[in-house]
């Protein structure tokens, strides 16, 4: 529980050694009166905006075209604007889930989040390694990245190879390529870009569900 330093002209409370909840600034108190020597407020809960400490989830269902080998220069692009959180709110962790994004071939597919200057490549070619195809399986479906010890990378998905058809194990917890950390302490508010391209011919595709929380 966080101490709220409260001014009592507004709303006070007169009984020695009584206590009172009041509402005041949007913020639900409890007030002790120490046999009027000393009053002090406790902050319960604040009424504005998402509660202090809480989790939001934020979804965009949409069916993204990824445009077929268009490179890095020319995405599928997802917008999301998040406002109101009061200020002082800074984020303490990002999860995003990608789900439904339906294509032949994984490893063809880089996705990237934005906010401002801050970016985050959190999927580049899953199985790439500077050569090759990448990761030929089908599909993810239900992958949450989030920054986990000891987590697989989402590179290292598996299998790292499928016959045509089949999809990859990519459902569950993986660590994005870079940390989600680095949205860690700063304001919540803006619009926040997810970027989808496919970087090889052959083998299409398109995006569908994205939530963050
Ligand atoms: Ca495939
Ligand atoms: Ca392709």
């Amino acid at each position: 529980m966080k101490t709220y330093l409260f001014n009592t002209t507004g709303a006070s409370i007169g009984i020695a050694g009584g206590a009172e909840v009041v509402v005041k600034d949007n913020k639900l108190l409890l007030l002790l009166n120490y046999q009027n020597q000393a009053t002090c407020a406790y902050k319960i809960k604040d009424l504005s905006g998402p509660p202090m400490g809480g989790s939001v989830t934020i979804r965009k269902a949409k069916t993204t075209v990824i445009p077929e080998n268009g490179g890095n220069a020319n995405p599928g692009i997802d917008t999301i604007n998040i406002s109101g959180i009061p200020a002082g709110n800074v984020i303490n962790k990002i999860t995003v889930k990608m789900d439904s994004v339906l294509h032949s071939w994984i490893g063809d597919l880089r996705f990237w989040v934005s906010r401002g200057t801050v970016v985050d490549t959190i999927i580049s070619r899953i199985g790439w390694t500077g050569s090759g195809f990448g990761n030929s399986c089908d599909n993810l479906i239900g992958t949450r990245l989030i920054d986990t010890a000891g987590a697989l990378s989402v590179q290292n998905m598996t299998p790292t190879t499928c016959n045509t058809g089949l999809p990859a194990n990519s459902a569950g917890n993986f660590n994005p390529k870079s940390p989600l950390g680095i949205f860690n302490n700063t304001d919540p508010n803006g619009a926040y870009i997810l970027r989808v391209c496919d970087n090889a011919a052959g083998d299409t595709g398109s995006k569908g569900m994205v939530d963050y929380y």
